[in-house]
């Protein structure tokens, strides 16, 4: 039995492109922000593409998730505009937030998309109150939050886990286990060897998942969408993957890492990984997969392009968009 099981070729492929474009954007981006063209804090998903890309090619358009502070994988899974998202990056008038958040600030409520969140777990709380409109609805939503392993740590967690579990909200709640948050080993802050065993103190399913194997994710999640959709409940899917860069693109960013342990997980390329499948199943051949290369790659410059030319916000803009209670 094929590991592709219930993926078509087509689906495979897809998924491919949407981990190879998180890939390339990122790439781009940690480059001009470098260069100074790209303002605020860039924080990079490289190396942990198949698992936003899993998750969210379980979903539906209406579906709703929300992101951490390391965003842009997460978006571009869910249908983001690359354009609108580059600009926002850039700083102008036409990104996301009228150029005035950054990439920690991408928000697309038309593609179910609520927004990453710069404050640690702060999304898991949103996206819990939109797991329960989507009960509320009644036409099958979910609503999925996305988080690292530092976030599972904090208050936020615990709290929502536990009503989602008593109201049985259709939910999903993803932890990222990068086993790093920021410079700090998951290790040093928890006594777990696995986050999702936290599940058995609030009643619901708790599964580990190779993150880094995009088909294992999506299977994962189709699965716990599947009983989220049938009113049973939430389930917590934790995805053991690894970043590949420093916690942000800053220069000289501290990096506690050893060498050799990122090395080993750049050898298990989750990208890498779904191409070899595929061309191996007779999915993929070298020249599609370079047409694939040479599309995602336009579709930057054109985005990369569309920011250039776009204005800044004007400064008597500011106080503009910004509300509080
Ligand atoms: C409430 C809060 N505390 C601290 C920070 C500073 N901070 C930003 S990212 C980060 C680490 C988060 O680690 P994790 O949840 O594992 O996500 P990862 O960066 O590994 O994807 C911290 C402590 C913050 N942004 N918000
Ligand atoms: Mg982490």
């Amino acid at each position: 039995m094929p590991l592709s099981l219930n993926l078509s070729p087509d689906k495979q492929r897809e998924m491919l492109r949407q981990m190879l474009t998180i890939r390339r954007f990122e790439e781009r981006a940690s480059a001009d922000y470098l260069a100074g063209k790209i303002y605020g804090v860039v924080h990079c998903y490289i190396g942990e593409e198949a698992v936003a890309v899993g998750v969210c090619s379980a979903l539906e358009k209406s579906d709703r998730i929300i992101s951490t502070h390391r965003g842009h994988g997460h978006s571009i899974a869910k249908g983001a505009d690359l354009k609108r998202m580059m600009a926002e990056l850039y700083g102008r008038r036409t990104g996301y937030c009228k150029g005035k958040g950054g990439s920690m600030h991408i928000a697309d409520f038309g593609i179910g998309m609520l927004g990453a969140n710069g404050i640690v777990a702060g999304g898991i709380a949103i996206v819990t109150g939109a797991g329960l409109a989507a009960q509320m609805e009644g036409k099958g939503g979910v609503a999925v939050a996305f988080f690292g392993d530092g976030a599972s740590n904090a208050g936020p967690f615990h709290e929502c886990l536990n009503i989602a579990a008593s109201w049985k909200l259709p939910m999903l709640y993803v932890c990222e286990n990068n086993l790093y948050a920021a410079q700090t080993a998951a290790a040093a802050t928890h006594a777990l060897s696995d986050i999702a065993s936290r599940a058995a103190a609030y009643g619901i399913p708790g599964l580990v998942v190779d993150g880094n194997d995009i088909v294992a994710v999506y299977q994962a999640a189709s699965r716990a969408v599947d009983r989220a959709r049938s009113g049973a409940g939430p389930s917590l899917i934790e995805c053991k993957t690894y970043r590949w860069r420093a916690h942000t693109e800053r220069r000289n960013q501290p990096d506690p890492r050893e060498k050799e342990e990122i090395e080993a997980w750049k050898k298990r390329d989750p990208i890498l990984a779904l191409e070899r499948r595929l061309k191996e199943e007779g999915g993929l051949d070298e020249g599609e997969r370079s047409t694939m290369e040479r599309e995602v790659l336009a579709a930057l410059e054109e985005a990369v392009a569309f920011a250039e030319r776009s204005p800044f916000p004007l400064p008597e803009e500011a106080g503009e968009d910004v509300f509080s209670a």
